[in-house]
């Protein structure tokens, strides 16, 4: 069975550990837990990068193994066409997934590139939100 991809950009190492306020007290540890508990049977391959080459080769690579990707691209989101053009190499299902609600915050934070590519577009849910996402994409798999 081919994974879901769980895939996190730049400073989310540190979830848990500043501005709770925003990003609440959930380590990124935790996340990847209930991310393999909400999949159930289906592998998920779970990184974080500061690197935005390491994020693109971790799409490239979906594109040969994974049966879809769940992405935070964070501050990426807003900057890069690489990733965007990476995930357009992608045939399965695509969730970009915030931690926070990215439209409440300043308007630098309103343009996603990724949303051009993204089947679907979570935010603001906080960490939990992750096990929707991998839930979500179960449903998104199966419906394929
Ligand atoms: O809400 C999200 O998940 C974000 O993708 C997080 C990004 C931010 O650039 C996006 O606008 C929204 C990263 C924020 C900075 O990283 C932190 C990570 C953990 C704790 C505090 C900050």
């Amino acid at each position: 069975m081919k994974p879901i991809y769980v895939l996190n950009g730049p400073n989310l190492n540190r979830l848990g550990k500043r501005e709770p306020a925003i990003y609440g007290t959930t380590t990124l540890a935790e996340v990847e837990q209930f991310c393999r508990d909400s999949a159930g049977d289906r592998p998920v391959v779970f990184h974080q990068t500061n690197s935005e080459e390491a994020l693109i080769n971790w799409v490239h690579e979906a594109i040969d193994e994974g049966a879809g990707i769940i992405i935070n691209p964070a501050a990426f989101t807003f900057t890069s066409l690489a990733l965007l053009d990476a995930l357009k190499m992608f045939e399965g299902p695509v969730i970009e997934f915030h931690i926070s609600n990215i439209h409440k915050r300043e308007p630098i934070y309103h343009r996603s590139y990724v949303s051009m590519r993204a089947d679907a577009v979570m935010a603001g849910l906080g960490a939990g939100g992750y096990a929707t996402a991998v839930r979500a994409m179960l449903d998104m798999i199966a419906a394929r």
